[in-house]
């Protein structure tokens, strides 16, 4: 049985974990760490992932099923490396898997890939995405079934490199005292191929409407973003990377602006949080992921869940990960 907090599965690594319901059952598409040796730095390059494993649970609780692949990297003809967080839409009787790779210029880009099951396997598109950048895509599909991508992350992600509008390898963090550089997010077409226009970087702003400074690492955007509309407002999460919580936004519209309203999750064990929310029978659940049960080796982590609150002015209460074990 799956239990709350404890690793879904251990056969294989897995991470950044994007739940979503289909067909009453909870679809987990989650990263799949390999464990290597080689070296672990702040451009990521620990994170050599190859390929799509999709999970499944039939019930909170059950058993995690694992499908086996159902997208490898040698299949997809853009990509040179490092598959990493994907997340999965349905739309027009079709399952999406959106991904992040690298290409053959050592770019990361989103790609997309298909198939008429939520597990897979998935059929890539041969190209990625026109004008899409950066890494960590999160699809949300609005009531109107208009389709956002929200995606970006600094440092091995890239996203400070293209504050220029354009890729500069050597592109940094704006100062301190300027605002951070926002999460992308773009509007698929209805045939769910390309962009209808170029992503734009999100507005986060704090209680006195100005935006959220590069040097509130407490507050600002990394990486990981996920979107839930919940009782009609758009709450946008995401992780803040350096200082490690999982924090969220909310705003009247999904493309923003969003106020910040506080943490979800304190820091996990493992340099990286990363998450989604999903509500399944009525009540909301956290997916997310840390690296206690390999010890702390920041790529060799487990995706786990647990139950998620709000108070009754709807902000979320904070999830103290380890709190359980006291
Ligand atoms: O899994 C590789 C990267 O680590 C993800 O893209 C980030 O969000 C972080 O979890």
């Amino acid at each position: 049985m799956s239990k709350e907090r404890e690793p879904l599965v251990t056969h294989i690594f897995t991470a950044d974990p994007s739940a979503h319901v289909y067909n009453g059952k909870i679809y987990i598409y989650p990263s799949h760490d390999i464990a290597h040796d080689g070296e672990d730095n702040d451009n990521g390059d620990e994170y050599q992932m190859e390929d799509y494993h999709i999970l499944s649970l039939d019930d909170i609780g059950a058993d995690c099923v694992d499908h086996g692949v159902a997208l490898h990297m040698d299949d997809v003809p853009w990509v040179s490396n490092q598959m990493w967080a994907p997340d999965a839409a349905y739309k027009n009787g079709k399952y999406y898997l959106f991904f992040p790779a690298r290409d053959k210029e050592g770019n990361f880009r989103l790609g997309i890939a298909e198939s008429d099951k939520p597990e897979g396997p998935f059929k890539p598109h041969p190209e990625f995405i026109k004008g899409s950048y950066s890494i960590d895509p999160a699809v949300f599909v609005d009531d109107d079934g208009k389709v956002y991508v929200y995606n970006g992350g600094l440092w091995g992600g890239q996203l400070e490199k293209y504050r220029t509008g354009k890729f500069d390898p050597n592109g940094t963090e704006p100062a301190a005292d300027e605002p951070a550089v926002g999460p992308l997010c773009a509007v698929m077409d209805d045939n769910m191929q390309e962009y209808v226009s170029a992503p734009v970087n999100l507005k986060i702003l704090d209680e006195s409407g100005e935006p959220i400074k590069a040097g509130d690492e407490d507050r600002r955007y990394f990486e990981g973003p996920w979107m839930n509309k919940i009782n009609g407002k758009y709450y946008l999460s995401y992780s803040t990377g350096t200082t490690h919580y999982l924090v969220y936004a909310v705003g009247d519209d999904p493309m923003g602006p969003f106020t910040y309203r506080g943490r979800i999750m304190e820091p996990v064990i493992g340099w990286t949080t990363h998450h989604s929310i999903v509500e399944y029978n009525g009540k909301w659940y956290l997916f997310y992921h840390d690296a206690e049960y390999s010890g702390g080796i920041n790529h060799r982590r487990c995706v786990k869940y647990t139950e998620l609150h709000f108070d009754d002015k709807g902000d979320i209460i904070t999830i103290h990960p380890y709190d359980h074990k006291k």
